[in-house]
């Protein structure tokens, strides 16, 4: 049951999550925790100031190390008040480690985080130096603000809970489960626009099509992301059938 604990300046971007879809159904069945931290209510002054201009100069402004540091502390607070241990910090930018789908996995098995959710030009860096535990990317683009990779990071582990998804199955079954990416889905009509659905998806072999839905993930892995496949095969996770397939991509891949 992890809790997240966020730390934005905008805390209404999260209220899609809390009242939409998938998520929605996660916080209302209790299983994720979300709790919005603004900056703005822990800084000085009549303007509540959480930003300041750079120093050495240059465009933009840099968010205040000292009001997050404040918001950061109540929130862990509340976090020990509810019975919950200590959590990892961790801060959205594009300098931080890429999130995969098995980092995913273990958060949704954990406790939680506090997530830092930066705007303007960035955050004091010595708030980052004392407080935060890892960055995290979500790619290598620059958004206005960290609210949204920190969706995305909910989002996956929402869906992974007990009982979110409609079918259990769906979360094991979909891409990345596999460490592979995920095969074509084709629903009605069977002929769409002169496009017709692969024929053995019709036919109602249930190994048959388990098989063609594996070699077509391999197929596209190997096509789009050979790194993925070389992995598995690298960890002994590819079985004949997954190597025959593989033989005859590269064999009809020869010049
Ligand atoms: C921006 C940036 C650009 C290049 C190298 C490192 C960088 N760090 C940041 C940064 O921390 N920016 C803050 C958060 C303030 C400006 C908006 N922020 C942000 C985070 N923009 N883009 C992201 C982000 C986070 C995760 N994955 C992709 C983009």
């Amino acid at each position: 049951m992890p809790r997240f604990d966020v730390l934005t300046l905008f805390p209404a971007y999260f209220e899609a999550l809390r009242t939409q879809g998938i998520c929605r159904r996660a916080f209302d069945s209790g299983v994720v925790e979300l709790h919005t931290w603004n900056p703005r209510d822990h800084a000085e002054g009549a303007h509540r100031t959480v930003d300041d201009r750079p120093y050495g100069g240059g465009p933009g402004m840099v968010m205040l190390a000292q009001p997050l540091q404040r918001t950061l502390h109540a929130a862990q607070q509340a976090r020990m008040r509810a019975g919950r241990g200590p959590a990892p910090v961790w801060l959205f930018s594009p300098a931080g480690q890429p999130l995969r789908q098995d980092m995913v996995r273990s958060i949704a098995a954990s406790p939680g985080a506090l997530l830092v959710c930066g705007r303007y030009e960035g955050v004091d860096q010595r708030f980052i130096d004392r407080h935060v535990d890892a960055e995290i990317s979500l790619g290598d683009f620059v958004l206005s603000g960290g609210e949204i990779p920190a969706m995305a990071l909910i989002d996956a582990v929402a869906r992974l809970q007990p009982g979110v998804l409609g079918d259990a199955l769906s979360a094991q079954q979909d891409s990345f489960s596999d460490g592979l990416l995920d095969c074509p889905h084709y629903t009605r009509p069977p002929l769409f626009d002169g496009l017709p659905v692969p024929p053995v998806l019709l036919g109602g072999d249930h190994a048959r099509v388990a098989r063609w839905r594996r070699d077509r993930m391999l197929e596209l892995s190997w096509r789009r992301r050979p790194e993925l496949v070389e992995a598995l095969q690298r960890a002994g996770r590819l079985d004949a059938d997954d190597l025959r397939l593989l033989d005859a991509l590269r064999l009809a891949s020869q010049p």
